[in-house]
């Protein structure tokens, strides 16, 4: 669990980025962590990073494989975790209704009750990227009034939003 700093803010925060197969889960991490663009294989199991967040916050960054046949352990990761980053893929419009289904999963998770998220619209640069309005819409998440939720666009690919989103990450660990 994250610890607190003087000004009563978490200083340490467990996050767990979540998401179907091929979001774009990994090559975030390894963008966040300021590499060159990786090459990603699916991962199977998890990868994890530390990353120093403005504002003095120090994440720990796991990121959970999201093949179908992996989803029944992401239930493991979710005891002690201070936020959730679940990324959605914009340009898969056939998958949305999944992705939906999934995140509505996790949220479900005992471990969830009040933990805040972020949902990622990756790989906005993409031509064929998903207006954000149109996916916050189809997410429904005005539904989930019990804990604090925001949502970004941003690409992996150019590093576009991930400043912004690192912002989010910092405001709902506020929020806690
Ligand atoms: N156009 C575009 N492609 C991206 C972006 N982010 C990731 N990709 C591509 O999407 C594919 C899947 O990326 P990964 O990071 O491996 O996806 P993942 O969510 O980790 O997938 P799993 O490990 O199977 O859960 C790769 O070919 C990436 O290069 C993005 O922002 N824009
Ligand atoms: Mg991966």
């Amino acid at each position: 669990m994250g610890s607190v700093n003087s000004r009563g803010h978490k200083a340490e925060a467990q996050v767990v980025m979540m998401g179907l197969d091929s979001a774009g889960k990994t090559t975030l991490l390894y963008k966040l962590k300021g590499h060159e663009l990786v090459e990603t294989l699916p991962t199977v199991g998890f990868n994890v990073e530390s990353l120093e967040a403005p504002g003095h916050v120090s994440l720990t960054l796991w990121d959970v494989g999201g093949q179908t046949q992996l989803r029944a352990n992401w239930k493991d990761y979710l005891e002690g975790t201070d936020i959730l980053v679940y990324v959605l893929d914009s340009t898969d419009e056939a998958r949305l209704p999944e992705a939906v289904a999934e995140l509505g999963e996790v949220l479900d998770n005992p471990n969830m009750a009040s933990v805040p998220f972020l949902v990622l619209a990756n790989k906005h640069e993409a031509p064929n990227a998903l207006p954000l309005l149109e996916i916050r819409d189809r997410l429904g998440l005005e539904r989930f009034q019990d804990c604090s939720w925001e949502i970004q666009a941003c690409s992996a690919l150019t590093g576009e939003g991930l400043p912004e989103a690192l912002q989010s990450l910092r405001r709902l660990l506020k929020s806690r």
